[in-house]
């Protein structure tokens, strides 16, 4: 394989990934990779070069998505604690519940901080899917600042010997500044074990643009829920 004869199908592979909406940075960057390797390989015996171009092509999509999954990190004293933030209506009240109901399941006690003072109905939301799931809520109303409830919330988790802590926060139309002020506020005083930014899986590249803002106006590596 060399640079030339494999130039027409590198030019598909790059209009197939653009056609199918991946950003440009991450194409250019695919498409170098595996030019370079398919140069570099040439051809081993055996094989046919299209064969081998293909294999090429999909280690390095499995490289691209990730290849590996990271598991919730726990704490090995205290309760291990997880924030999630993110936009509005992406699911994070969901989330708290479908995340509570799983580690439940794995033998986990868990508790939820009503930490939304904002949108109406937000705390009952999160009352009513604790509820279901049979996980307490630490609510404090609407009047107590998030970092308060934070702070409270953390307090309660100690008297009840609770293993894992999930924070519900409030979303905004977009990550601004007033939105990872009061997340950095309530990250003082949770000190969480992970920060969680949930996002929606029809979002697109505005996803990984939405986790890059989130990682610099917090200055930390938050991670993604989708
Ligand atoms: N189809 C589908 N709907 C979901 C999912 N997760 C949440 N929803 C729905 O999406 C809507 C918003 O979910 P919430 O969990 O309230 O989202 P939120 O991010 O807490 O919203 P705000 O607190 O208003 O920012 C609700 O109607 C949920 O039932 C999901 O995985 N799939
Ligand atoms: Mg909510």
């Amino acid at each position: 394989m060399t640079k030339e004869n494999i130039a027409e199908p590198m030019k598909d592979i790059r209009r197939a990934l653009l056609e199918a909406y991946v950003s440009l940075p991450v194409v250019r960057k695919f498409v170098q990779s595996v030019s370079d390797q398919a140069v570099r390989m040439g051809v081993i015996r055996g094989f046919k070069p299209d064969q081998q171009l293909v294999k090429i092509v999909h280690d390095e999509l499995v490289k691209v998505m990730g290849g590996e999954v990271s598991e919730i990190q726990f704490v090995k004293s205290g309760p291990t604690v997880i924030l999630l933030a993110g936009l509005q209506g992406v699911g994070k009240t969901t989330v708290c519940a479908k995340l509570a109901y799983y580690l439940k399941k794995q033998g986990k006690s868990c508790m939820l901080i009503a930490g939304d003072v904002y949108r109406p109905a937000a705390i009952d939301q999160l009352v009513i899917l604790g509820e279901r799931i049979g996980v307490p809520i630490y609510t404090a109303g609407t009047e107590v600042k998030p970092a308060d409830i934070a702070k409270q919330g953390l307090k309660e988790t100690k008297i009840n010997n609770v293993n894992v802590v999930i924070m519900d926060t409030a979303g905004r139309l977009q990550v601004d500044k007033g939105m990872m002020d009061e997340l950095k506020d309530v990250k003082r005083f949770l000190n969480p074990t992970e920060t969680l930014l949930v996002v929606d899986a029809m979002t697109g590249q505005e996803a990984a643009c939405n986790l890059c803002a989130c990682r610099h106006l917090l200055r930390d590596n938050t991670s993604f829920y989708q």
